[in-house]
């Protein structure tokens, strides 16, 4: 039977980003996705104009809808807008009898809120424990720890403080550094790094959302967690490499890049 995977996230209508790009990543994969939305973008390759975030009741019925019906091997959260939201998926997390992958999203490309302040605390006290894996990347992992994030050893110590908070497994994405895009795993075993050479672009719209959909769909099909990620690191690097060269700004990846075998 063909897998089910789950994201719960925002939309982009460009195509790029949150659901549109969960849902492109988990049939590239060969899964079947669902997809329940927590809040609308207005937005292109461009600029961010509007945000609308979706009531949390409304938020939780589309998730017990599609959990009592076709129920996913794996799930991944995205922008959540607010902190009712997170509650919620939070309080429905035991529901879920599979691995749950959350992308601690705060900020959009253009430099827009996905999250509004007080959901942090939210998501630090109450979703983040329930993760099998959050994937911060070095802005967010800055904001969750306190910690100034800027190399791979100060990776590596949000990657520990986030760990020994949660329990979740951390990945750290380091595709902001200078250099190579460096990742770093703490799965509270080992350490593990992800690397790959920087494609020089400015058409990385949607990276973060496609590398945590491409590992939870991974996830769905029985990967063990290191090497989940890496077949979505090297799918990701491949999805930028081949970038459509869409959008008059900061366009997206290519979808259509193929997985490993
Ligand atoms: O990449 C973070 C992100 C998540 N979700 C939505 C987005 C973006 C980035 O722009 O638009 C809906």
């Amino acid at each position: 039977m063909r897998p089910v995977a789950l994201s719960i996230a925002g939309s982009d209508p460009s195509g790029g980003a949150g659901i549109q790009a969960d849902l492109k990543t988990f049939h590239q994969f060969g899964l079947y996705g669902e997809a329940a939305i927590t809040l609308v973008t207005v937005q292109n390759t461009v600029a961010l104009t509007r945000v609308e975030f979706l009531a949390a009741d409304l938020v939780e019925q589309q998730v017990r809808a599609v959990l009592a019906d076709i129920p996913p091997a794996a799930i991944k959260t995205g922008a959540l807008g607010q902190a009712g939201v997170v509650l919620r998926i939070a309080e429905l997390a035991p529901l879920f009898r599979c691995p749950l992958v959350v992308d601690p999203i705060l900020l959009s490309t253009h430099g827009a809120a996905l999250m509004a302040a007080e959901a942090c605390s939210a998501l630090i006290e109450n979703l983040l424990p329930r993760a099998t894996l959050i994937t911060p990347n070095l802005e967010e992992a800055a904001a969750l720890t306190g910690l100034s994030v800027a190399d791979i050893p100060s990776m590596r110590e949000a990657a520990l403080r986030l760990r020994e908070r949660t329990g979740a497994a951390v990945l750290v994405k380091g595709g902001h550094l200078a250099g190579d895009a460096v990742d770093i795993l703490w799965d509270g075993a080992a350490f593990r790094e992800y690397r790959a050479p920087r494609v020089d672009t400015v058409h990385t719209h949607g990276t973060g959302c496609t590398y945590s959909a491409a590992i939870t769909a991974l996830l769905a099909l029985g990967h063990a967690l290191p090497d989940a990620v890496a077949r979505a690191k090297a799918f990701i690097t491949e999805a930028i490499r081949t970038n459509p060269g869409l959008g008059a700004g900061r366009g997206p990846l290519n979808h259509h890049a193929r997985p490993l075998q």
